[in-house]
């Protein structure tokens, strides 16, 4: 065999393929949540790409798809590995009427959404680890990251995907080799990401009406039926500092609830929780 796409294109059989943007914004034409549609190639972020065009006054549902990012953000400045031909990065413009304060509800919900969608695909193993992460086997599969926009009177949430779709294992970054998965690495073959794309979107439009008709409610009690965490012993670090517990459920807002075993519960609102093994 000769040297050329698997070189070029090291993340998988599937990597040496475009894209099919054309099909999917087709699909995705009348729906809430991808209409309009924009998809890139290669861009610093979905994420900073989308709150461009939200302060440019894009609508609500609007959807920006790359197939490569040069700047992929998790939270905390931290770096989302996003090589080309392999994976879905793409942002939503929501313009929900949340304060700042309950964004958290939009990533937990998107949570839920998304775990919905992969478990159609890879039905054993899916859960959701406070307050961002989709996992398989206790993988993470998927990264979220919502951010909120505000430009002259209105603001939008930027709701930000990072789905391992087909990226083999020797090929994630070091510092997270032992720590992240694939659908393909789950399931033992490709998939197509035109195909996750649009079950994504589906997904997440459903749940962002049930959100927008009846609360938060709802979402939470699905969050807590997918969370792999429940009562479980886990350390939260946020900053310096460090909240150990057993997890109790989220509270109404979202916020993670941590029982110290002597009667008190503490709320969570931010930080990376480790489940303790045992
Ligand atoms: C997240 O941050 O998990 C949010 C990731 C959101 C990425 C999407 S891609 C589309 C949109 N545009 C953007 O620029 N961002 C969003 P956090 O919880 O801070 O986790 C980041 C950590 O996950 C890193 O420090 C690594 O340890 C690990 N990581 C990085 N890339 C990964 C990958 N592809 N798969 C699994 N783990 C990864």
């Amino acid at each position: 065999m000769g040297k050329g796409i698997f070189q070029s294109f090291p993340y998988g059989i599937m990597s040496g393929m475009q894209f099919d943007a054309k099909a999917l914004r087709l699909r995705l034409t009348g729906r809430k949540i991808g209409c309009p549609f924009h998809y890139r190639e290669t861009v610093d972020s979905t994420n900073r790409f989308a709150m461009e065009l939200a302060r440019g006054g894009a609508p609500e549902g609007t959807v920006v798809l790359a197939d490569r990012q040069t700047a992929g953000m998790g939270r905390l400045q931290r770096v989302w590995q996003s090589p080309p031909g392999c994976n879905l990065y793409l942002s939503v413009i929501l313009r929900p009427a949340v304060a700042p304060s309950e964004i958290s509800q939009i990533t937990l919900l998107a949570g839920v959404a998304i775990a919905e969608a992969i478990a159609a695909i890879c039905p054993a193993g899916v859960g959701i680890k406070w307050p961002n992460d989709v996992r398989i086997r206790g993988r993470k599969v998927c990264g979220i990251l919502a951010e909120m926009a505000t430009a002259g009177g209105s603001s939008a949430v930027i709701l930000g995907i990072g789905l391992n779709v087909n990226i083999k294992s020797e090929n994630f970054d070091q510092g997270h080799r032992d720590t992240a998965t694939s659908l393909r690495e789950e399931t033992g073959r490709e998939h197509s990401r035109e195909d996750v794309a649009f079950l994504l979107c589906e997904s997440l439009e459903s749940w962002y009406e049930t959100f927008m008709h009846a609360g938060f409610a709802p979402v939470r009690e699905e969050w807590l039926a997918l969370s792999d965490m429940q009562g479980k012993r886990v350390r939260v670090l946020f900053r310096d500092e460090v909240q150990e517990g057993t997890v109790a459920g989220i509270d109404r807002d979202g916020a993670l609830l941590l029982a110290d075993g002597r009667g008190d519960v503490r709320r969570i609102t931010a930080g990376d929780a480790t489940i303790e093994k045992g």
